[in-house]
């Protein structure tokens, strides 16, 4: 599945972005709504819309958006302290634009569980 996306349009450059990061797999810009000092969206420039959508064919593509992240953590002075990334998937994940992203959140140390409320299995 690879429906076209507001992401797409930051690719092709039909909308702007604050680019951080490209070479001819991906690319990295800055979150418009940031949650950490650091906050980049890391996209495969092929359009997979969940993790669901990941396969054999394209894995290397997803992991190459983890070799980005290694890099801008280097580059922008976050490896040593930390950092996180996270891929969210589908409603009960949080995404709200169906093209995969990792968001890369840096800058600040940040707790864990994520959520805030309480956990009720
Ligand atoms: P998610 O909820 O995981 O699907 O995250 C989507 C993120 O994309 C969210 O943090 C806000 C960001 N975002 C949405 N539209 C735009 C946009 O047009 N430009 C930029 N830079 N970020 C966007």
């Amino acid at each position: 599945m690879s429906a076209e996306t507001i992401f797409t349009k930051i690719i092709n450059r039909e909308i702007p972005a604050d680019i951080v990061y490209e070479d001819d797999q991906a690319l990295a810009f800055r979150d418009i709504n940031p949650q950490a000092p650091f906050h980049v969206l890391i996209i495969p420039k092929t359009a997979i819309a969940t993790i669901n959508d990941i396969n054999d064919s394209n894995a290397a593509e997803v992991g190459h958006l983890y070799v980005v992240a290694a890099k801008l953590a280097k580059e922008h002075g976050f490896a040593d302290d930390g950092y996180r990334v996270v891929m969210n998937c589908n409603n009960h994940g949080g995404q709200t634009v169906y093209h995969i992203h990792l968001h890369m959140l840096a800058g600040k140390a940040m707790g864990w569980p994520p959520y805030q409320d309480t956990l009720k299995v």
